[in-house]
């Protein structure tokens, strides 16, 4: 019976460690500045979270997803972060949602979901 006891709490442990690397969450760093986002494109995998620290380098910017539901305004001087976990596969659209001058409609990106 002490057997069984001790596998049954390692087996719990084991258990305990692979949903703790799991939820692992990965932290990419976005910068905005006139008139592009750096990385433009964010690749992660379905499921995965990650930590989107958002940063503007020389004026007030937006990051808007619209698809993911994803907003927030990025101010110099200050980080913004989103977290985001994609539940489906594909590539969804971002873009700067506050005016920043002429170009500022060139400020788009993506984000790119792929199937494990
Ligand atoms: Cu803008």
């Amino acid at each position: 019976v002490g057997r069984i006891g001790i596998l049954l709490v390692s087996l719990a442990l084991s258990a305990a460690c692979a949903h703790r690397q799991k939820t692992n969450t990965r932290v990419i760093a976005l910068t905005a500045k006139r008139f592009e986002f750096s990385p433009s494109v964010i690749k992660m995998m379905k499921d995965e979270t990650v930590l989107l620290e958002l940063s503007a380098l020389d004026t007030a910017h937006g990051f808007s997803a619209p698809d993911l539901h994803l907003s927030a305004k990025l101010v110099p001087g200050t980080t913004s972060r989103l977290v985001l976990t994609a539940t489906r596969a594909g590539s969804f659209d971002f873009h700067c949602s506050v005016f920043c001058g002429d170009g500022h409609e060139d400020m788009v990106g993506q984000i790119v979901v792929e199937e494990p």
